[in-house]
C-alpha cells in the first residue's frame, strides 16, 4: 500500500506587476504557501495555499498556513494510505478547526499525488471535465481611473480579457461610481463590468452604490457588505436588479447552506482555498445549483500551481454561469511554473493532465523562496 511520507512546506514571495488596491489593503507582492507531498512509492503531489494581504482579508495568513501545515497536519497524516484522499480529509478536519486555505493546500495535493499515479488529469477524480476552457475576467485595481482604462484597453486588443472586475471601496460611494463610469464609458458595450467592494459598504452605502452601479450597466456586485451581515445581503438580493455575490461571507459548504437557505446572494464566488479544498468547494457548487444560484470560479490570488488545481475542478461543475476569475499568475512579475498556464481568446485553458498538468520551475522556486532550509527546498523541488 502507498502511503504519504513526507510532508513539506514553503513560503514563496512574488512581486505583482503594479500596486494592486483593494478596499482593505494594497498588495505589491504576494505570498504563497505551496505544498508537496511525497508518497512512499516515490510518487509527489503539489499544492498551494495563498492569503490576501496578510491577515487583512481573512484569519489566515501565509504564516499561519505555513506553520498549520507543517506543525500540525503533516503530523497527523504521515503514513496514512495515500490513496484514500476522503479519509486524509475527515483526519485534517478531526485535527485542525479553521484553516480552510491550509487544509486545501494539503488536500490538492494528495489529489494531485493520487491523480498522477493513476496517470489522469486531476479532473477526471471528479468524474471528468465538461469543457477544456473558461471565460476569465481581470482585476482592475491600480486605484488610478485612467490607468485602469488604458490597462483595460490593452488586454482586450490583446483578445485576453472581456469582462473586468473592479475593486472600490477605498473611496466614498459616490467617487466610487463615478470611477466606473468613466471605465464602463471608455470600454463601451460588450464589456462586462462588475465590482468587489470587499465588505466596505455599510447598508446605506449599499443602497445609493446598487442603484448607480445598476444605472451605468454593471452586472454584478461582490460582497458589498460585511461577511457576517447576512441579514443585509439577502435584502439586497431581493431589491436588486443587479445580481449580488457573496466572498467572504462563503466558506465551505456550511456558509452556502446558510446563504442558500436565507437567499444571500445570486452568486456564489466559489474559491477552492475558502471552501476548505477542491472537494468542498464542488459541493459549495453542489449546493449553489439546487438552490438556483450561480456560480463564479473565484482565486485567492494564488500562483500557477493553485491556479491550475481551481481549473481542474471548475472544468467539472455542470454550470459556471459567471465564469473566472482565474488570472492570477498574470498578476504577478514573474511565472513560477516550467510551462505557463494559456490565455486566449479570452479565456483560460484547463492543463493537460497528469494531475493538476503543471511543473514548478525549479530555479524560480528557489529564487523566490522566503527561507532557505534546504532539506524543505531539496523536497520540493524533487
Ligand atoms: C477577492 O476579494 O475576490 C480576487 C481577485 C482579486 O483581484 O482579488 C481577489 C480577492
Ligand atoms: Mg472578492
Amino acid at each position: 500500500m502507498v502511503t504519504i511520507d513526507r510532508i513539506d512546506a514553503a513560503i514563496l514571495d512574488i512581486p505583482t506587476i503594479r500596486g494592486h488596491v483593494l478596499a482593505m489593503a494594497t498588495m505589491r507582492q504576494q505570498s504563497f504557501v505551496l505544498v508537496h507531498v511525497r508518497f512512499s512509492d516515490g510518487s509527489t503531489g503539489l499544492g498551494e495555499g495563498a492569503s490576501i494581504g496578510g491577515l487583512s482579508y481573512g484569519n489566515e495568513s501565509p504564516e499561519s498556513i505555513l506553520s498549520a501545515v507543517r506543525d500540525f497536519i503533516a503530523p497527523c497524516l504521515n503514513g496514512l494510505p495515500a490513496d484514500n484522499v476522503n479519509g486524509a480529509i475527515l483526519r485534517m478536519e478531526k485535527a485542525v478547526k479553521g484553516n480552510f486555505i491550509a487544509r486545501a493546500a494539503v488536500e490538492m495535493a494528495l489529489w494531485d499525488g493520487l491523480a498522477r499515479r493513476r496517470g489522469l488529469p486531476l479532473a477526471d477524480l471528479f468524474g471528468g471535465a465538461v469543457r477544456t476552457s473558461m471565460p476569465v475576467a481581470w482585476t482592475l485595481a491600480s486605484g488610478v481611473s485612467s490607468t485602469d482604462i488604458e490597462e483595460a484597453k490593452e488586454l482586450i486588443a490583446a483578445a485576453r480579457h472581456n469582462i473586468f472586475k473592479l475593486k472600490i471601496g477605498t473611496r466614498n460611494v459616490r467617487d466610487d461610481i463615478a470611477h466606473v463610469t468613466a471605465i464602463r464609458q471608455a470600454l463601451g458595450d460588450g464589456i462586462g463590468i462588475r465590482v468587489d467592494v470587499n465588505q466596505a459598504w455599510s447598508m446605506h452605502d449599499a443602497r445609493w452604490g446598487t442603484a448607480g452601479l445598476e444605472e451605468l450597466g454593471a452586472e454584478l456586485v461582490e460582497q458589498p457588505l460585511s461577511a457576517s451581515d447576512t441579514a443585509g445581503m439577502a435584502e439586497l438580493t431581493a431589491s436588486s436588479r443587479i445580481a449580488i455575490m457573496a466572498d467572504e461571507a462563503l466558506n465551505g459548504p456550511v456558509d452556502a447552506q446558510a446563504l442558500a437557505c436565507r437567499r444571500a446572494a445570486d452568486v456564489f464566488a466559489v474559491k477552492v482555498a475558502q471552501s476548505g479544498g477542491l472537494k468542498r468547494a464542488r459541493e459549495v457548487c453542489a449546493i449553489a445549483d439546487a438552490a438556483g444560484i450561480g456560480t463564479y470560479a473565484g482565486t485567492m490570488l494564488e500562483s500557477g500551481v493553485g491556479t491550475a488545481a481551481s481549473l481542474h475542478l471548475f472544468a467539472t461543475v455542470d454550470k459556471l454561469q459567471w465564469g473566472s476569475e482565474l488570472f492570477a499568475p498574470l498578476l504577478f512579475a514573474d511565472e513560477i511554473l516550467a510551462e505557463p498556464i494559456r490565455y486566449s481568446d479570452f479565456a483560460v485553458h484547463v492543463p493537460d493532465g497528469p494531475g493538476i498538468g503543471v511543473e514548478l520551475d525549479p530555479d524560480k522556486l528557489a529564487h523566490y523562496r522566503r527561507d532557505s532550509r534546504k532539506s524543505s527546498l531539496h523536497a520540493l523541488t524533487n
